[in-house]
């Protein structure tokens, strides 16, 4: 089985971008280890802090942003960072060539309950003379490299540097992420999707309708029956739409009239968004697509459907009715 830095160099992946990548591989490989050992490393529970968003850090959150700032920091062509668990832009080198964005621990309420977490990057380019927040605020579409780890029974890598979707799982015997698919194609046509249902009566009139005539199956207008699934992790709803077809959605709401959507752009929707396209699928916000919104914030947040391409344009054609 080929090994990823193998496939990089085999498949003409620029030079840098594959040393970022190998930086990136390096970081999962010790959060993965992190996450296994669990209760027994120590690494579990809440700390007394709060994030940029108001959310409880939980100890892995801030472990798995330590030890991915370290390591970018000493990585010469990191320009640099910005993270979930971070208030703001952190400089690294100023001759660096990238920008790197990421959510250390998606998912991160799932953590003490032994369920799926990941870890989400996006790249982009560094301009000459931009710095500071202002240098991240291009659209998902000039990402230079997208990726997440996903730290389950394997530890798997999907990864995208703008020539298809790459699937790596993590050889455990030694450490190394190892090609399992080449070329990842979310199918077109899907019957199940995923939305957390517990906020149902805060979505918009669009979203209502395209769920209800989801649950009413064979008997409603799409004619046929739909499963649901949620993981609470973008990463793990992510993945399976990889792997087997699906809608994900995380819709705007009025749960709370001050954060009407819930997936932060910069490390969770556009990375995940190219991921998607590059392997075939859509992902829009209902109104846009995902990748060219021009952002104004690193923590700007954005609602998000995403998944099998004729299975979005469904939903999206609701949005335009
Ligand atoms: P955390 O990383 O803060 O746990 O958030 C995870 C997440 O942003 C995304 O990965 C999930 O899809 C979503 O939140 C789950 O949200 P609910 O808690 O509303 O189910």
């Amino acid at each position: 089985m080929q090994i990823l830095s193998d496939y990089l160099k085999q498949t003409g992946v620029d030079a840098n971008l594959q040393s970022l990548i190998a930086t990136l591989a390096d970081c999962s490989v010790e959060i993965s280890q992190l996450v296994r050992g669990g209760a027994l490393a120590g690494v579990l529970g809440a700390t007394e802090s709060e994030n940029v968003q108001g959310e409880t850090q939980k100890k892995l959150d801030v472990i798995a942003n330590d030890l991915i700032k370290d390591k970018l920091a000493a990585q010469p062509l990191v320009k640099a960072l910005a993270s979930e668990e971070e208030d703001h832009v952190v400089a690294c080198h100023a001759d660096g060539h990238y920008l790197v964005s990421f959510d250390p621990l998606d998912g991160s309420s799932n953590i003490d309950i032994n369920s799926l977490v990941g870890t989400i990057f996006s790249v982009l380019p560094a301009q000459a003379g931009i710095d500071g927040e202002q240098a991240f605020m291009q659209a998902g579409r000039n990402q230079v490299l997208a990726c997440y780890m996903l730290y389950g029974p394997a530890t798997v890598m999907a990864l995208t540097t703008g020539n298809g979707t790459q699937m790596f799982s993590l050889d455990p015997t030694d450490n190394q992420f190892k090609l399992v698919d080449g070329a990842v194609q979310v199918p077109a046509d899907t019957s199940e999707f995923a939305i957390n249902m517990s906020n149902q009566r805060f979505w918009q009139a669009p979203m209502q309708q395209y769920i209800a005539d989801l649950l009413v199956g064979k008997e409603g207008p799409r004619g046929k029956n739909f499963n649901m699934r949620w993981i609470a992790a973008m990463v793990g709803d992510v993945h399976r739409v990889l792997s087997r077809g699906g809608l994900f959605t995380y819709p705007t709401d009025t749960k709370d009239p001050n954060k009407p959507f819930k997936l932060r752009l910069m490390y969770e929707a556009n990375p995940m968004a190219l991921l998607v396209e590059q392997a075939g699928g859509i992902a829009s916000t209902g109104y846009e697509t995902i990748l060219d919104i021009q952002p104004n914030h690193i923590h700007q947040r954005v609602a998000v459907i995403l998944g099998s391409r004729h299975e979005v344009a469904e939903c999206l054609a609701y949005h335009s009715r």
